[in-house]
């Protein structure tokens, strides 16, 4: 199934039914007494979640959707039916926004149900309105009219740990080594082209999650590559493992790359900063790994740590996704800052 992670529907509550104007008709009495029954109320517009659908593709199909009409009221005071809810069913971690404003009205992470649009109150039908003064009213209430808004529907992934780094870095190496997801790898840029998440064991019983974006490159906020707008997918991450190709092929400055992701990281900050309940993230932890010291001699590594450290005073993880090596450890510190970060270890 494709991954769709954003769509901008319409949706309508019902309107309510219209209350009768109806009177009794019975052989002795040709014109009795107001019967007009009360029309039903629209139905209302939910959204809810659910653990077995993970993209919003499905609503791509049908850009409006609308919740059944009341039906009227009827003589002898049946009232009309309600008019069904509509029910979308949508993936867990879905964010509603109105289309207008981009500002949040829910936030399905923690809640799994929201009732968005009420449909309209049916009308009360003419017996309702019968008194002693009148006894024989001619009117019935409409009913109340339905609600439309537009909503953009975003899907962020819920993930613990989202994976950053170059084009070609290694990044699917690594989620494919330290879980059971199995993305494409390929030796050129942008194999990766949608997220990926995988779930890594930690023991018997604890498990964290991780995403694999697609790789960012200078200029990314500028559209260059494959944009920015992937990072919205781990923007709840706690930690993101920072992937730096240290193989120096293709010509590449390992320590140049990693600023320059960070740069880009920056800049989608600031495009974001006004963005309701929008938390930064160069502010989130990263953990640097220098990825493919299989390409490297000692020396080389050495000389290129020194380097970096004396740029950025942080520790290094150098490993490599292809021969395993330093995986395990890098693995502990990552679940152990994770189960922290959950509240699972205390610290
Ligand atoms: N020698 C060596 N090659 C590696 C290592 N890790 C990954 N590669 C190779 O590097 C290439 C890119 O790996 P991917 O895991 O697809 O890289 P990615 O960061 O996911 O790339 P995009 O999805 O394009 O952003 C593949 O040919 C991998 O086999 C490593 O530790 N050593
Ligand atoms: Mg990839």
């Amino acid at each position: 199934m494709k991954f769709v992670d954003e769509v901008k529907i319409t949706i309508s509550s019902g309107r309510g039914g219209a209350g009768a104007v109806t009177f009794r008709r019975e052989s002795h009495a040709p014109r009795g007494g107001p019967d007009g029954g009360n029309g039903g109320k629209g139905g209302d517009v939910i959204l809810r979640t659910s653990k077995h659908i993970n993209s919003l593709f499905d609503f791509r199909t049908y850009r409006k959707y609308h919740a059944e009409n009341g039906k009227p009221g009827a003589s002898d005071q049946c009232s009309g039916a309600d008019g069904v809810d509509l029910v979308l069913v949508v993936p867990e971690g879905t964010v509603i926004r109105t289309g207008e404003s981009d500002e949040i009205l829910y936030d399905l992470t923690d809640v799994n149900e929201v009732s968005i649009l009420k449909g309209g109150r049916g009308g009360k039908g003419n017996e309702f309105f019968k008194n002693s003064i009148n006894q024989a009213p001619e009117y019935a209430q409409p009913g109340e009219d339905n609600h439309t808004l537009d909503i953009a529907l975003e899907l962020k992934l819920i993930a613990d740990v989202g994976i950053i780094g170059f084009p070609n870095a290694g990044k699917s190496t690594l989620i494919s080594r330290i879980s059971a997801a199995k993305p494409k790898i390929a030796d050129y840029p942008f194999t990766t082209l949608t997220p990926q998440l995988g779930v890594v064991k930690v023991g018997d019983y604890s498990s964290f999650v991780v995403a694999d974006i697609p790789g960012l490159i200078k200029g990314a906020h500028q559209g260059v590559g494959l944009g920015i707008q992937f990072l919205r997918h781990i923007e709840r991450t706690s930690l993101f493992i920072h992937v730096v190709d240290v193989s120096g092929m293709n010509g590449r400055d390992p320590i140049q790359d990693f600023d320059d992701i960070n740069f880009e990281i920056k800049q989608y900050d600031a495009m974001n900063e006004d963005k309701d309940g929008f938390f930064p993230l160069a502010s989130r932890e990263q953990i640097v790994v220098f990825n493919k010291i299989d390409l490297l001699s000692k020396e080389q590594l050495d000389k290129l740590t020194k380097a970096f450290k004396k740029k950025h005073n942080t520790d290094i993880y150098a490993i490599s996704g292809v021969t395993g090596k330093n995986i395990n450890d890098l693995l502990a510190v990552v679940a152990n800052k994770i189960l922290k970060a959950k509240g699972v270890i205390e610290t």
